[in-house]
């Protein structure tokens, strides 16, 4: 009888693992009987094993360990366990759980009469002898997931449709090294697909040019009588909101600046409000995209949501010094009384970093959360800006072009969709100039392409704006 597990599930789980790894099947239980007896005697002291649940809805989930299983009634202590979704209702859909650090002693159980069991009850998959029922084998454990492992903003329903009826359940050993027994060697973190994941335009310097120009010709929605659109640039500190400006910045000065001070500190580096614009070096003439930068969401300090509301609503003015101990109200110096159309924000870009997403604290999330709230009742268009993507796949560190070629970048999209509640075609993934001194083409076009997006965003909700106002105009005149 053949492993169920795809090759690209396969692969996913080692790049999860973090190491070049293959895996050797050890237990199936529409082979060897489901009994925690026989996998006991099959995977006891195996050291590291992936377990594998096929569901009746085509759904499949698991978890892995790092620690061997055993049968002493004991937890087993784990910092490296993590649970997975790879498949939802017959649809590929890769999400990784990590651990709770605090509670990683509890990562699993063994026992003789339980089998794999993750958590003190995140997955107690089955205890004792199941037979099979028709098609499939009634499990009888229990499923209380996001006890000791984090779901990010999933629950147990959209990771195994809250049941157990499973076709089968197999546990693999992960073994170091490529398979001795496939000649193509997948090394972790370095697979490429044979076809994007997402359409875009081509790499080169010519599509760079067109991009700058459409840019530059941007003209925000002509009733609105506007000078520019406004972005605002939010996200957890040392995200990357200013290395973004800065380089939206680079391009357009056709060389690498630092207007906006980025680094790495444990506050935020950037204190001041500031609306930034930006001038094409070429023609002279500033473009009419304005990226507002703010200070950073931490987690020990919490961005007042009011304050955010007054700069969403234009009354915050440029230059504005935040002040954790004293947030800004109407009674703040320069509060903007009657702010215009042109003052108020237009569009959200959440500046999110990549490589860190599966352990964003839950308090950041949370803020994310009500500050979208705020924006979701105001209408105001979101993306996400998606950054450190480098850091996630070494192959996008080596050329960004490769960045839709990235199945560990596709995954990082599709977890940030998940968690921010957001369409995929929202989640912009770039790379921001860090460490160059020079400009590339296959960064500028990332940068250039999410800019362009943002801001069509931006006249779309102009428009709506509009058209609103149009229509209160119409009622008074009634009236
Ligand atoms: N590798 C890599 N590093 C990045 C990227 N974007 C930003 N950085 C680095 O991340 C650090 C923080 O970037 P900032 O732009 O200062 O972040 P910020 O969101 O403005 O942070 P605060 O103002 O402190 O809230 C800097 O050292 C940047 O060089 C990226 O795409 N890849
Ligand atoms: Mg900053």
């Amino acid at each position: 009888m053949t492993e169920l597990l795809d090759q690209v599930y396969k692969d996913q789980l080692a790049i999860w693992i973090g190491k070049t790894c293959h895996l050797r099947l050890l237990y199936k239980i529409s082979r060897d009987g489901c009994s925690a007896a026989t996998f006991h005697q099959k995977c006891d002291g195996q050291g590291p094993t992936v377990t594998v649940l096929y569901n009746t809805n085509n759904t499949i989930y698991g978890g892995y360990l790092s620690q061997s299983w055993h049968s002493y009634s004991n937890f087993i202590n784990d910092p490296n366990a993590f649970l997975f979704r790879l498949q939802y209702n017959g649809s590929s859909n890769p999400l990784k759980f990590p651990i709770d650090h605090n509670s990683y002693m509890y990562a699993g159980y063994g026992k003789s009469s339980y089998g794999p069991t993750f958590g003190d009850s995140d997955i107690r998959s089955f205890s004792g002898t199941i037979n099979k029922s028709g098609k499939y084998f009634p499990l009888n454990g229990s499923l209380n997931m996001g006890n000791i492992y984090l779901l990010n903003g999933q629950n147990v329903n959209s990771i195994t449709n809250g049941h157990l009826q499973v076709t089968d359940l197999e546990v693999y050993q992960v073994k170091d090294g490529s398979d001795p027994n496939k000649s193509t060697e997948v090394a972790v973190g370095s697979v490429i697909l044979d076809y994007p994941w997402r359409k875009f335009p081509e790499f080169n310097e010519e599509a760079v040019q067109q991009l700058k120009k459409l840019i530059i010709d941007f003209e925000p929605e002509s009733d609105a009588n506007l000078s520019a659109v406004n972005i605002l640039l939010i996200g957890q500190i040392g995200a990357g909101k200013s290395s973004f400006f800065n380089s939206v910045n680079s391009i357009f000065r056709g060389k690498i600046t630092s207007k906006a001070r980025s680094g790495s500190f444990e506050h935020s580096l950037t204190t001041v409000f500031r609306k930034y614009t930006i001038k094409d070096q070429n023609s002279g003439h500033n473009l009419k995209i304005r990226l507002c930068d703010t200070r950073g969401l931490e987690e020990n300090f919490r961005m007042d949501a009011q304050e955010i509301a007054y700069i969403l609503d234009g009354n915050v003015p440029d230059r504005y010094q935040f002040n954790p101990s004293s947030p800004f109200t109407t009674e703040t110096f320069g509060f903007i009384r009657n702010p215009r159309l042109g003052d108020k924000i237009h569009c959200v870009a959440f500046v999110v970093d990549g490589s860190t997403i599966d352990v964003m604290p839950q308090k950041i999330l949370k803020q994310l959360k009500e500050l979208q709230g705020r924006m979701n009742q105001r209408n105001i268009p979101q993306v996400v800006y998606l950054t450190k993507l480098d850091k996630v796949c070494p192959k996008v560190d080596e050329d960004a072009s490769n960045m839709f070629y990235s199945p560990a970048v596709r995954d990082t999209v599709n977890k940030v969709a998940d968690v921010m509640g957001l369409p995929r075609g929202h989640i912009l993934p770039i790379k921001n100039y860090e460490n160059e001194t020079s400009l590339d083409p296959n960064i500028d076009i990332l940068i250039l392409k999410a800019l362009k997006q943002t801001a069509d965003f931006a006249d779309d909700y102009l428009e709506e704006q509009v058209d609103k106002m149009a229509a209160e105009g119409k009622r008074k005149e009634k009236d």
